[in-house]
């Protein structure tokens, strides 16, 4: 058991040495939104718990269960993999992959 969760840590680990920084920076960069929107809502909800009478949070609730709804984690994970260029040529792979499925329609043009 012990031994299997090493594993999990040490394979997550590589997975994440192996991503590339800028793809790094969008995850982390959403994560810490997510983070940052969680804890103001409970600073606001202790603040208007102590001193205010009434606790009104339906419009940060909004913004949070936008941020981490499927359409924002799905453009997330969208910028993410359009960041991803192993070649270095400056296109992302992901639309060299898609021009290349589109036959010569697309690299007539290059
Ligand atoms: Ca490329």
């Amino acid at each position: 058991m012990l031994e299997k969760i090493k594993n999990l840590i040490v394979s997550a680990r590589n997975k994440v040495a192996s991503m590339s920084p800028k793809i790094m920076a969008v995850i982390v960069g959403y994560f810490i939104a997510v983070v940052l929107l969680v804890l103001t809502y409970y600073a606001a909800w202790m603040y208007m718990w102590l001193w205010l009478d009434k606790i009104v949070m339906s419009d940060l609730l909004a913004l949070i269960r936008e941020i981490t709804g499927p359409a924002m984690v799905a453009f997330v994970t969208f910028i993410a993999t359009s960041l991803v260029d192993k070649d270095g040529d400056g296109v992302p792979d992901k639309f060299e992959q898609e021009a290349e499925n589109n036959g010569d329609k697309k690299n007539h043009f290059r």
